[in-house]
């Protein structure tokens, strides 16, 4: 009998699964029956902007957390697919911090070109995963919304590829109910232009914070106050944003932070990060982590222990992104097919807490992106996913948090040497805070003459 495989969620590493299996069936591999469950219409996962926040159309939370104007916050050269390059999709070198829309668009086109659109079931939730022991296979029910019906279908591998940046923390602070303006947690930010002449407070100091005040800032807030919890973000940020200690609670449009001082505020963004959060996985699957290099209880960093038949794929903490999720994708597909045989349970915990033990000794932003691309190499090494030169990935991660130390707003318009066709990518034709227009064509075509002034 065909082995049958579920795969949840067609964003990057739902798509670069069903890219690993369609890779091996073109090399003449006899491939499991795939159905690939997506909840929106369309696909590329976060990478597909949504206007909409709350519920969606259908009632279901919202999955999208990306807003407009997001540019990718690393150098796309790290990013890079080792099976298709930028360079084969858009014809040309093109600059090394893409927009959101060049990045969906360069995502799409290597599953375009796969033709694997046809396993996805879109407009379909994944409402709940059991697994019977008996007859090892696990029972996926979704609801159709297309059809409105409720399916149920048996599966022997389940490919939880749903994502972990969609399900926000909102911590409480005092006053939060008395206060006039708008609170919002990063994930239902969508529009700078909303804070223009604003006195804005982030609260985070991680990518969220760092890049939604980057995006007010460029569009015009009046003022950016960011507030940590444990480390201060520490850039050397323009004149009119501020660093501080914590908020502490919120006197009408006044917040006071843990160092004794105050300021007035418009408005509140929540940039405190996500939950890895999967309503429809009964406990004992079901994956509780923070959002750190090594989550436990997945060897290799993918298969759920102790039921390897159900498979997590990008559920770390990201440096390394889309070639990691491939490089997962491809390992597990080979579990799959056979080619790779799994240890016993006892190896396969001790092989994870090996990992941890060494994730636990990780202190510079070197040593973890290094960490993650040995764990990346590690995989890449068991597969036939094209070899790339991760220790020159890790190089450009090194540049990249220089040039970030360097200038903050002006990171962007650095450019970086493709590590898989080896060409310079050119400069990008306008620095990216006087490039108000994130739009594909905006990005590929020519300059403009900015029309309003920024700060
Ligand atoms: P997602 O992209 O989240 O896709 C998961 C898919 O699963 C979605 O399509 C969703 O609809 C579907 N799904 C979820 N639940 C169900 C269900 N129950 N049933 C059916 N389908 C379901 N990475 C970078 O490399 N560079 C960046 O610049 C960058 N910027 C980011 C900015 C923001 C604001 C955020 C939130 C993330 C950013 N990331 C960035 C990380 C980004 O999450 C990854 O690049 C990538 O999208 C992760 O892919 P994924 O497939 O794991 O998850
Ligand atoms: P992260 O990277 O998980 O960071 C969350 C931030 O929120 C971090 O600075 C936390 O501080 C802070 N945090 C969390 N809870 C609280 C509370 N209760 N009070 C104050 N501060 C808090 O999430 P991001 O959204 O920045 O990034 C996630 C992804 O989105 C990332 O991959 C990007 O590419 C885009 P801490 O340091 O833990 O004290």
């Amino acid at each position: 009998m065909t082995l049958r495989v579920a795969i949840i969620g067609a964003g990057p590493c739902g798509l670069a699964q069903l890219r690993a299996f369609q890779s091996a069936r073109d090399k003449g591999a006899a491939i499991p029956e795939l159905v690939c469950f997506e909840k929106q219409q369309d696909w590329g996962g976060m990478w597909n902007y949504t206007w909409r926040t709350g519920l969606d159309e259908n009632g279901e939370p919202v999955h999208g957390s990306m807003y407009r104007y997001l540019w990718s916050n690393g150098p796309k050269e790290c990013l890079e697919f080792a099976d298709y390059t930028f360079e084969e999709h858009f014809g040309r070198p093109i600059a090394s911090y893409p927009p959101r829309e060049v990045l969906w668009d360069y995502i799409k086109g290597r599953v375009e070109k796969a033709g694997v659109r046809d396993y996805i079931r879109f407009n379909n939730v994944v409402r709940q995963v059991t697994f019977d022991e008996q007859t090892q296979r696990f029972t996926v029910y979704a609801h159709d919304y297309t059809h409105d019906t409720l399916t149920c279908e048996e599966f022997d591998y389940v490919i939880n590829a749903c994502g972990h940046f969609s399900t926000p923390k909102v911590p409480y602070f005092e006053g939060f109910e008395q206060f006039a303006g708008r609170i919002l947690h990063a994930h239902d930010f969508r529009e700078a232009l909303e804070f223009k002449d604003k006195d804005l407070l982030i609260i985070g100091s991680s990518y969220s914070a760092e890049d939604i005040g980057s995006q007010c800032y460029k569009y015009g807030a009046r003022s950016i106050t960011s507030c940590y919890r444990t480390t201060p973000m520490g850039y050397a940020w323009p004149d009119n944003w501020e660093e501080k200690p914590l908020l502490q609670r919120l006197e009408n449009n006044r917040a006071f932070f843990a160092d004794g001082s105050s300021k007035h505020i418009d408005a509140v963004i929540l940039c405190t990060g996500y939950k890895h959060h999967f309503p429809f996985l009964p406990d004992e699957l079901s994956l509780r982590t923070d959002n750190r290099l090594w989550p436990m209880n997945l060897y290799k960093g993918v298969f759920w222990e102790p039921n390897p038949r159900l498979i997590y794929l990008g559920m770390q903490d990201q440096w390394y992104s889309f070639n990691m999720f491939d490089a997962q994708a491809w390992y597990a597909r080979d579990v799959i097919l056979g080619r790779i045989p799994l240890p016993s349970q006892a190896a396969m915990i001790a092989d994870s807490q090996q990992w941890q033990a060494r994730e636990l000794t990780l202190e510079t932003n070197q040593q973890m992106f290094e960490f993650q691309g040995a764990y990346i190499q590690h995989l890449v090494d068991a597969t036939d996913y094209p070899d790339f030169d991760i220790a020159a990935v890790n190089e450009t991660f090194l540049h990249w948090k220089h040039d970030k130390a360097e200038n903050i707003m002006g990171y962007r318009d650095k450019s970086y040497r493709s590590l898989m066709t080896g060409t310079q990518s050119p400069p990008h034709h306008t620095p990216w805070l006087l490039a108000l227009d994130d739009s594909m064509a905006a990005y590929l075509g020519e300059p403009v003459t900015p029309i309003k002034s920024v700060g």
